[in-house]
């Protein structure tokens, strides 16, 4: 640390965004992952406070944080946080923030497109016009959302406002989660095998982590039945994969819409070999204008702790006590 400036170690890529934003208040150390960042986190121990991180760089568990007893915060990019032990870190009083609802509108888009491009096959159509096949014949009707039911599995932030862009297009909505919400206007499911055997679609938007693991597997797909769509822009984590290319080899479900997978970026080649599956690279908050908002977040937490005041977004598991350690 300089004689101002606390020390900020950044893990993950140097965005523009949060380097420019940080540097005038902070000395900064880079390290593009957590692999890399060991001879980092010795020389630092003895002094770091404050942790950015820039992307999801391999997990930050007990045994990584517990190398940096000084640490006071750890301010991280993405609504989603599974990469980080956020209980380790509440029980040592270290502070997680991330960025939630910046993305929200975003990640919607890229959920109704998706789900549009699966059930109405776009992707495809555009593959038939590029390869010539049109003037020889025409492209196959598809299904259709018309009088159509979506099963959101998890109505929280994104959920509701994807249930909104719903609403606008006249498609019927229920919803899946570990509570009623008294609340919301759509009808709820404790059991989400149940929901599944109702609907036509289910589009899963929860957290990833232990507690969803494979909440998406072979029954509840079997209960979606043969024409049943699943998309996914959760977590890859939230769906047994090897149960869902069981059950589209098996056509015991009709498609599905996936923007992430269990062990990114390697996808299955079953599903590659798909023709009728749309598969997205992880894009949900991926434009330039929201990735800037969560970037800018990421700053604005650390400016905050730097200044005394509280976090801006504190994950739940780390609420603000009214002080920092
Ligand atoms: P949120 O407001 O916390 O909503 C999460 C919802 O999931 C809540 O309604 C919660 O309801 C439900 N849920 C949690 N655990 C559950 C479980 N075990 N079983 C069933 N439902 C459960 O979070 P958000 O801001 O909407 O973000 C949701 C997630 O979307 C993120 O954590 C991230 O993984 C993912 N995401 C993906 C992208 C992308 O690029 N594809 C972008 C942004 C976010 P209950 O408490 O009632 O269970
Ligand atoms: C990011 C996300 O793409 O916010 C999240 O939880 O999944 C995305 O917005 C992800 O964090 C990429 O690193």
């Amino acid at each position: 640390m300089t004689a101002d400036k606390p020390d900020v170690l950044v893990l993950g890529p140097a965005k523009p965004t949060i380097i420019d934003g940080l540097s005038p208040k902070f000395q900064l150390h880079k390290a593009p992952d957590t692999k890399s960042a060991d001879a980092l986190l010795t020389e630092l121990a003895p002094r770091l406070r404050a942790l950015a991180v820039s992307a999801p760089p391999g997990r930050i568990d007990g045994a990584f944080m517990s190398r940096l007893p000084k640490l006071e915060i750890i301010s991280s990019f993405g609504v989603g946080y599974d990469h980080i032990d956020a209980k380790w870190a509440s029980e040592r009083g270290i502070i997680v923030t991330h960025t939630p609802d910046v993305l929200n509108e975003e990640v919607a888009d890229t959920a109704l497109g998706l789900l549009l491009c699966t059930v109405r096959q776009l992707p495809q159509a555009d593959r038939f016009v590029r390869s010539g096949q049109w003037t020889k014949k025409e492209f196959p009707h598809t299904q259709t959302l018309r009088e159509r039911t979506v099963g959101i599995v998890g109505l929280g932030r994104i959920g509701k406002v994807i249930a909104r862009r719903l609403d606008a297009s006249a498609v019927t909505v229920v919803y899946h989660g570990r509570h009623a919400q008294p609340d919301v206007p759509y009808r709820y499911y404790a059991d989400l095998v149940a929901m599944a055997r109702d609907v036509d679609v289910l589009l899963v938007i929860t957290p990833g982590g232990a507690g969803t693991k494979h909440l998406i597997n072979a029954q509840v797909l079997e209960a979606l039945g043969p024409q049943g769509i699943l998309i996914n822009v959760a977590r890859g984590s939230v769906v047994d994969e090897a149960a869902l290319i069981e059950a589209l080899q098996k056509k015991k479900i009709y498609s599905a819409g996936l923007d992430v997978f269990a062990n990114e970026p390697n996808v299955p080649r079953e599903l590659i070999e798909m023709e009728q599956v749309v598969l997205l690279p992880h894009v949900g908050s991926a434009s330039v204008y929201t990735r800037q908002a969560m970037d800018q977040l990421v700053v604005d937490n650390l400016l905050a702790w730097a200044e005394g005041r509280p976090p801006l977004t504190p994950v739940p598991e780390t609420p603000w006590r009214g002080k920092w350690s």
